[in-house]
């Protein structure tokens, strides 16, 4: 099996300069990370043997260049590369993704911008990947999309290839509902719905997929259960997996001479001095300011540890084209400069900051070197440099500080834990570090590196990849159950041929789509003219089967010849006839029981009460999805308890609880016309529970149908009630067929 990794970035960065190309590995922590799992795969034993990498090769390349590159990238790295001029990269990635997604999802607001023309151009280059995708996949392949700047490519992809096995991980936060719900409408529900296109979506920490899964249901109104949201044509599963690091790389890097001589030209420029440690890109999210105000309040307030501390501050060069960048860089070196010419001698320079990239090595040794990590950025997805750090200590020495507000602090209890905005918390802590015990220091490493060892990046690379095997394995199951193809063909010849046909059809959800309110879902005259052929066809008896009130079935129905079922069973009108009820039953319990639903409406705004004759219905759908869950099971509670000595059920439908009489159900209505009828061809379609009870009930030979993806007892499945309209029409076309058949004859 052959995997598909899509990133904005390859692994490997191409460079064009005077006429000549160069590649040299990308830095940042998943590229090397991922790419040498990757290089492994062949001699794991895994599904997965095979991959070729998708994305932009980290710079514009000239269009007579574009071929070589491209062959030479696919035939040493399994690279693909997707070439975008600067002006494309500069509104989409260093315009949409760091100016709008970045800061907003990092909790910047005030610094995020919100351009049209931006988003625009993110729309154009996510299609412009999906196009190299759909070039590149091969059938039985597994596509695994990478991060923030391609979050609408999972839905493109589902659209362009349903049964294509999709998997999404988002690096970086996840933000709460009223963060996101910044974003303008269309683009946080495009954004929602475009991640939603994956078969699994993976996100760093548990509060990420919850955040996730929280705007789904708020703004686009996708309830799940425990993570599976039920998407039209699919089932999307959130869940959390928190990114690993090459554990045995950093854990043995000091074993590594390269490594061994930088360390002693460390430990010559330091001394005997403690040395604190940070790493970071340039960015406003890494807290670097807060940082050097954390470390100028512990020099103020420590005096006794004067010459004998040093801060390594390495700041990373990124995104050098965004100006807030270039003025946060001005601020951090007035800052260091501050701090050296208020706290420095001739013989101590408390802070050396360096604002550059370091080779693998010369970090390796630094990390080995250094005795406390300090990693407080204000907000960030997970912090790889804090797990690299813990794991570079082979001795066990050493003290890692760490945000709060890193995707890393849910896996790291044992650091000292601070507040980034809190200069007196983080000064403390690093002189909590700097007096910790050496066997405490060993004994928290030691339990950080068990964990570090055993989640390690491949480890967590196979965990997403087996779920998403495992989702697509259910998905594949689900399809040999989606009524087409042969399937299909075969129950339209069993319909063609059948003398004595039942068609039994719920209506909400299943011949049309639900509406705000009840009564605006009216069936349109396409449907009830194909409704009245079938039902009037010879041997053909249409029952439409719901839990709507007699009067409304009548009113729409009535006189048309169909067949009708109200109330989920209650009521009972074949063709030609008058209504009647199935059976006797009581409705003296509903004054009592309006009362507490009524109280319910008021506590919950947006719900209203349907009175049918036996059934009391709470309808829900307008109202606050999460206000909803609270005030139905504190209704449902309330109702259980007056119900308990009293002949009625309780029974949850799509957004709306109803309490009926007991004895009442899609199962009584459908058996009765199975009973009575004898027919020699059934369909039964329903997209409800109440359509369960008589999925449940039918003889294994009848066509039952699900409408959507949820668990059901139904044989087969279709996505929506617009596929189920047109297959209202295929039969219509065979009736239609039979009749000039026989006008020639
Ligand atoms: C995203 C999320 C999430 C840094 N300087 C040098 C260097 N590095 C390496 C580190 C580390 C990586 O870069 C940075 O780690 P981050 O965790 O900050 O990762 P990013 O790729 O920036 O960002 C982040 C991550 O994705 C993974 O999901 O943790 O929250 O923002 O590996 O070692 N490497 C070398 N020289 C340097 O100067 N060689």
């Amino acid at each position: 099996m052959r995997l598909i990794v899509v990133s904005n970035r390859l692994h490997v960065t191409v460079e064009e300069k005077e006429g000549k190309i160069n590649y040299k590995q990308s830095s940042g922590g998943l590229a090397t990370g991922l790419s040498s799992y990757l290089d492994s795969i062949k001699d794991r034993d895994f599904e997965i043997s095979e991959y070729l990498w998708i994305g932009w090769p980290g710079s514009a390349i000239s269009a007579g260049k574009r071929s070589e590159v491209g062959a030479e990238l696919e035939s040493k790295y399994n690279c693909r590369p997707v070439f975008l001029s600067e002006k494309v990269m500069d509104k989409f990635y260093l315009g949409f993704c760091n100016k709008t997604i970045w800061p907003l999802f990092h909790y910047f607001p005030m610094l995020t911008s919100y351009s049209a023309e931006h988003w625009k151009q993110y729309i154009s280059v996510n299609e412009t990947f999906c196009e190299a995708v759909l070039e590149a996949v091969r059938p039985g392949d597994v596509v695994w999309v990478h991060d923030y700047q391609l979050m609408l490519l999972p839905a493109m992809l589902r659209k362009k290839m349903p049964g294509l096995a999709i998997g999404y991980f988002h690096h970086i936060p996840f933000p709460a509902f009223e963060v996101f719900r910044l974003l303008p409408r269309e683009w946080r529900n495009s954004i929602l719905e475009g991640l939603l296109g994956s078969d699994l979506v993976g996100f760093h920490t548990h509060d990420y997929t919850q955040y996730f899964l929280r705007c789904a249901l708020r703004m686009i109104g996708l309830e799940h259960n425990l993570g599976a949201v039920n998407c039209a044509s699919h089932t999307a599963i959130a869940d959390t997996f928190p990114i690993g690091i090459d554990y045995e790389k950093f854990n043995g890097a000091a074993q590594n001479p390269e490594v061994k001589k930088e360390i002693r030209e460390f430990k010559k420029a330091f001394g005997d001095k403690k040395v604190i440690l940070s790493v970071d890109r340039l960015d406003y999210t890494k807290g670097i300011i807060n940082r050097l105000k954390g470390y100028e309040l512990f020099l103020e307030r420590h005096p006794q540890w004067h010459g004998r501390v040093v801060l390594l501050s390495l700041v990373v060069p990124s995104r050098t084209g965004v100006d807030h960048y270039m003025s946060m860089k001005r601020q951090i070196d007035e800052m260091a400069g501050k701090i050296n010419g208020k706290f420095g001698s001739a013989g101590w320079t408390p802070l050396v900051y360096q604002f550059r990239s370091y080779s693998f090595e010369a970090l390796a040794a630094v990390y080995s070197i250094s005795d406390i990590g300090l990693v407080t950025p204000l907000r960030d997805g997970m912090n790889l440099v804090a797990k690299e750090f813990v794991a570079s200590k082979a001795d066990g020495r050493g003290v890692l500080v760490l945000s709060e507000t890193a995707g890393a602090a849910r896996e790291m209890g044992e650091a000292i834990q601070v507040n980034p905005n809190d200069i007196d918390e983080m000064a403390a802590a690093i002189k909590e570090a700097l007096d910790l015990p050496l066997e405490e220091q060993v004994r928290r490493n030691t339990q950080m590196q068990k964990r570090l060892k055993r989640y390690d990046i491949a480890r967590w690379a196979e965990d997403f990849i087996r779920k998403l095997l495992a989702v697509k394995i259910e998905r594949s199951k689900l399809e040999t159950k989606l009524l087409r193809g042969d399937i299909k063909k075969e129950m339209l010849e069993k319909y063609r041929g059948g003398g004595n046909r039942l068609l039994l059809l719920d209506y909400d959800g299943t011949l049309v789509p639900f509406a705000d309110s009840p009564e605006k879902a009216r069936p349109g005259s396409r449907l009830i003219e194909t409704l009245k052929k079938l039902s009037s066809a010879a041997g053909n008896d249409l029952v439409i089967i719901s839990g709507r009130d007699r009067h409304t079935l009548e009113s729409w129905f009535g006189g048309t010849g169909i067949s009708m079922v109200a109330e989920h069973g209650a009521w009972i009108c074949e063709k030609g006839r008058q209504w009647r009820s199935l059976k006797p039953l009581k409705n003296d319990w509903k004054p009592q029981l309006m009362q507490i639903v009524e109280r319910c409406v008021d506590r919950l705004p947006g719900a209203f009460v349907e009175e049918k004759e036996f059934a009391i219905v709470f309808h829900y759908r307008r109202s606050d999805p999460e206000l909803s869950v609270l005030r139905v099971s504190e209704l449902r509670d309330d109702l259980i308890n007056f119900t308990a000595n009293k002949e009625l059920q309780i029974l949850m439908g799509n957004k709306a609880l109803e309490i009926r009489c007991a004895g009442v159900s899609k199962e009584v209505g459908g058996m009765h016309f199975i009973v009575n009828n004898k027919p020699d061809f059934i369909l039964s379609v329903g997209d409800d529970v109440t359509d369960e009870d008589l999925f449940r009930a039918l003889p294994e030979t009848v066509y039952s149908v699900k409408v959507g993806v949820e668990r059901s007892s139904a044989r087969y499945y279709l996505p929506g009630f617009a596929e189920v309209n047109a297959l209202l029409e295929d039969f219509s076309a065979i009736e239609a067929a039979k009749k000039s058949e026989a006008d020639k004859n």
